[in-house]
């Protein structure tokens, strides 16, 4: 009785699943321009909420989110009346799957919806509003006070206070909220068929080797990190005084000229190798030169100019945010936003004349260019062939932007130096940045990966943060810390929900492509000139 009800279900199935390829098509045209207004509609609620942080904001973006959500699950059972598994045409079947895949949305629980996005946002906020109070320079934010002091300060005792002070305002004041955020993710994944959050992320990577590739990608690079590490040290003792130092080889994580370690070439005063060669002090050249924050974003748009790149559009320069605004809170944390109708793309950043935030108005410069560059596929096709390949896009032009010859062109640099001391004060920079990441872009989603999956849990939340932090970069922590702490908070893109290993990825990529490009351009110099 039971095979005879099964098979008659199969036979309607089979007889009521469209395989006509051109209604196929009918169907996603229909649905690319559906959702061209409410993804349009819902990116500038979310973009309201980020460039102001008010509880009306939030309300507004939730609801927006929560109506998108409906129309990605009616659209994902109406595709499914289509047999596009069946599919011939590569690219239907694949537009097909995109909109039967929803990820939370899938779930049945509208409450979970709204927790998700609710949590995101509150976790988003508590980091973007933290202040710090030192006793001799007032209450700072981390854009741009505290990071101004971690990138210059060359005392132990007051990189401490930087250091803890920003780890007791943001990360420790969301312990409970991310453990309800993780709880409810977990549980909404569950409906697209995932056991776990960390799972529905790696898919995007479509290889069920992935886990398996990037762990043999560190371990391929772990030793260049490791020599890296030996040196800074040294330099570091010496600067800092032994005693500093603990007996099991660990670097104190707050002397790196960076809140969280992540790149080191904010240090590079204390490092290079030969102070009587060439070396740049980009920030110094630019406050020289009075350069603004305008002229940061010419900059970097005549480069991509340069090489064939679309200028920014009319739109990017109206409704943009590149400087702070002093009457209202906001995300200052720099991002790059699609509003897919082919036209408005923003960049929000709270940027300040550094040499760092002038590579970062590249790096989401580069976001948008890709944005741009694929504005004529269809809606669900406007995203990078997997997350790392946006996060190398965005880096790859400032890779030669960053060459002293381009520096030189720019009026950065006096003169292009030939001789070998000098590339090797570039190129240890350069390793400051780039090798120094690798540990810190691959360990972030190990620890994530890890809390989804539950073998992490709020118990020992921190203490398994810390265990990667010192199995993987080689640094400890200056002061104690406990499970009342949540120092994976202090990072932007744990409050933010930011998956992590995109980074690790283009860091590796990056490199790759440049490499290819030299060679598809005929060059014969070395690669890092
Ligand atoms: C400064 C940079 C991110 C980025 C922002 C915030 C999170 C995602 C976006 C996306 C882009 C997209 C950043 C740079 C290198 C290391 C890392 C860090 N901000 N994002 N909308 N970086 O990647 O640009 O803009 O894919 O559409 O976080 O830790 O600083
Ligand atoms: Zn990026």
């Amino acid at each position: 009785m039971w095979g005879a009800l099964i098979l008659g279900v199969l036979f309607r199935g089979a007889l009521t699943q469209i395989s006509d390829e051109n209604l196929g098509w009918n169907f996603v045209n229909e649905y690319n321009n559906k959702v061209g207004s409410l993804w349009n509609e819902n990116v500038k609620k979310s973009w309201n909420y980020y460039t102001n942080l008010t509880d009306y904001n939030l309300e507004v973006m939730t609801n927006s989110t929560l109506q998108m959500a409906e129309f990605d699950k009616e659209a994902a059972k109406n595709a499914s009346t289509f047999a596009h598994d069946g599919f011939g045409n590569a690219t239907l079947k694949r537009l097909f799957k995109k909109i039967v895949n929803i990820g939370f949305a899938a779930t049945n629980d509208s409450e979970q919806l709204k927790a998700i996005s609710n949590l995101e946002a509150d976790l988003t906020g508590i980091y973007s509003k933290g202040k710090v109070c030192l006793e001799s320079k007032g209450c700072l934010q981390l854009e741009p006070g505290l990071t101004d002091i971690i990138t210059n300060s060359r005392s132990y005792e007051e990189l401490l206070a930087v250091w803890k002070g920003w780890r007791d305002a943001s990360g420790k004041l969301m312990r409970t909220k991310y453990t309800d955020f993780v709880k409810a993710m977990n549980a909404a994944i569950k409906f697209s068929g995932f056991n776990d959050t960390g799972e529905y992320w790696r898919s995007w990577y479509e290889t069920p080797t992935f886990e398996q590739d990037v762990r043999t990608l560190f371990e391929e690079l772990e030793p260049l990190y490791v020599e890296l590490h030996a040196y800074v040290r040294k330099r570091l003792k010496e600067k800092y005084g032994k005693d500093m130092f603990p007996e099991t080889g660990h670097i104190p994580a707050h002397l790196f000229g960076n809140m969280w370690a992540q790149q080191w070439s904010n240090i590079y005063d204390l490092l290079v190798p030969f102070p009587g060669a060439s070396s740049v002090d980009i920030t110094a050249k630019m406050k020289e030169q009075n350069y603004n924050v305008t002229h940061m974003y010419r900059v970097a748009e005549d480069f991509f100019m340069s090489i064939g790149m679309e200028k920014m559009t009319d739109a990017f320069w109206q409704n943009s945010m590149l400087v702070k605004p002093t009457d209202r809170d906001v995300v200052c944390h720099a991002s790059a936003w699609d509003f897919y109708d082919e036209n408005d793309f923003r960049i929000k950043q709270c940027t300040s004349v550094t040499e760092d935030q002038l590579l970062t108005v590249h790096h989401e410069m580069g976001h948008i260019v890709y944005f741009q560059n694929y504005r004529h596929q269809p809606r669900l096709f406007r995203g990078g062939a997997n997350p790392g390949f946006h996060e190398g896009m965005a880096d790859i032009v400032s890779l030669s932007f960053q060459t002293p010859e381009h520096m030189k062109v720019i009026g950065l640099l006096d003169e292009v130096p030939q001789d070998s001391d000098s590339d090797i004060n570039f190129l240890l920079k350069m390793a400051l940045d780039k090798v120094a990441f690798l540990p810190f872009g691959y360990l972030i989603d190990q620890w994530r990966w890890s809390v989804f999956r539950g073998d992490t849990n709020s118990s020992n939340y921190n203490q398994h943060w810390w265990d990667l932090r010192c199995r993987f970069q080689g640094i400890s922590s200056p002061v104690k810390r406990t499970e009342e702490d949540f120092d994976p908070g202090a990072k932007y893109h744990i409050p933010g929900n930011t998956p992590y290993i995109r980074y690790f990825v283009s860091f590796v990529v990056q490199f790759q492509w440049h490499e290819a490009l030299c060679r598809e351009a005929g060059n014969t110099r070395p690669l890092h000139r």
